[in-house]
């Protein structure tokens, strides 16, 4: 069922003009394919469209499952073919609904502009960082594939890591446990979220899982592995190949701590291949 929900964002006070088309399926739950897609779960929310509000102010909200009876309120980022749509025959105050054209009104607010990235290699989460140097052996990147270029908006421009490989070495671990530090501009800020770009080359290059650490620290402390702090481990949104240079799906961390400067290690890739590579990476407070 479609309905147009012009009229629900009188409720929602919104200063913007918006014209959004939601589906609703009622007797209904949502569950997401994987759990970082969960975004909130409010409790004591007294209606379905106070649910839906909460949704609209949230710019990464797509999908939110409202149970009346509990009044529970669950928003997710993901699409409705991003998870399982059952049915709840027994719950019949239980609604899901999921906007169709809510544009994700996020902003890459983690400017780079004069700062180093930093290139790593043979590096885990929680160890200390190697330093990576522009080459065709191990440990190096390619020289033209260098890590600024995955803050540079330019998608035919790639970072391309060899980790424990060479430029003739083709294996599925080539890459991994490489990765970039950084310290962002302006910071600290909170990383709810981020976006990563296939490489131009080859999918069998693209990275499917990483790590991402925080530090609030500075300088050669940032070298240190006892200096970050985890805050995500899992998929890079690029499982289902979005196409050479095309970006991924939007992924959310859970994250609640602010860091002015991060940290990210590939720890898997798709195929066999010499190196990893990916194209842009998107940072989403
Ligand atoms: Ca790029």
């Amino acid at each position: 069922m479609l309905i147009i929900i012009k009229g629900l964002l009188l409720i929602c006070r919104l200063s913007l003009v918006l014209a959004a088309v939601m589906s609703v399926y009622k007797n209904a739950k949502f569950y997401p394919i994987d759990i970082h897609f969960m975004l909130a779960n409010i409790s004591s929310v007294n209606t379905s469209n106070a649910c839906v509000c909460a949704c609209i102010m949230d710019f990464m909200c797509i999908t939110v499952y409202y149970n009346g009876y509990a009044q529970n309120c669950v928003l997710f980022s993901a699409e409705l073919r991003q998870g399982q749509l059952n049915l709840a025959t027994t719950d019949t105050n239980s609604i899901v609904m999921s906007f169709k054209n809510k544009s994700i009104q996020a902003s890459t607010v983690f400017s780079t502009m004069n700062k180093t990235v930093y290139a790593i290699w043979n590096t885990t989460a929680g160890s200390n960082s190697l330093a990576s140097y522009s080459g065709y052996e191990q440990g190096n990147f390619y020289p033209s594939e260098t890590p600024s270029s995955v803050f540079d908006n330019i998608g035919n421009s790639s970072y391309s890591s060899y980790g424990v490989c060479n430029y003739s070495t083709w294996d599925l671990s080539c890459g991994t446990n490489t990765g970039f530090y950084i310290t962002f501009k302006n910071a600290p800020y909170l990383l709810r979220a981020f976006r990563i770009c296939a490489g131009h080359y080859r999918a069998s290059r693209d990275p499917l899982t990483i790590t991402i650490e925080g530090s609030n620290l500075a300088g050669a402390a940032l070298t240190l592995g006892t200096s970050w702090t985890l805050i995500y481990n899992g998929s890079t949104g690029l499982t289902t190949d979005p196409g050479r240079s095309m970006c991924g799906e939007l992924r959310t961390t859970g994250n609640s701590l602010w860091f002015s400067s991060y940290r990210l290690l590939v720890t898997a890739k798709r195929s066999v291949d010499t190196c990893v590579e990916y194209s842009e990476v998107n940072f989403l407070a």
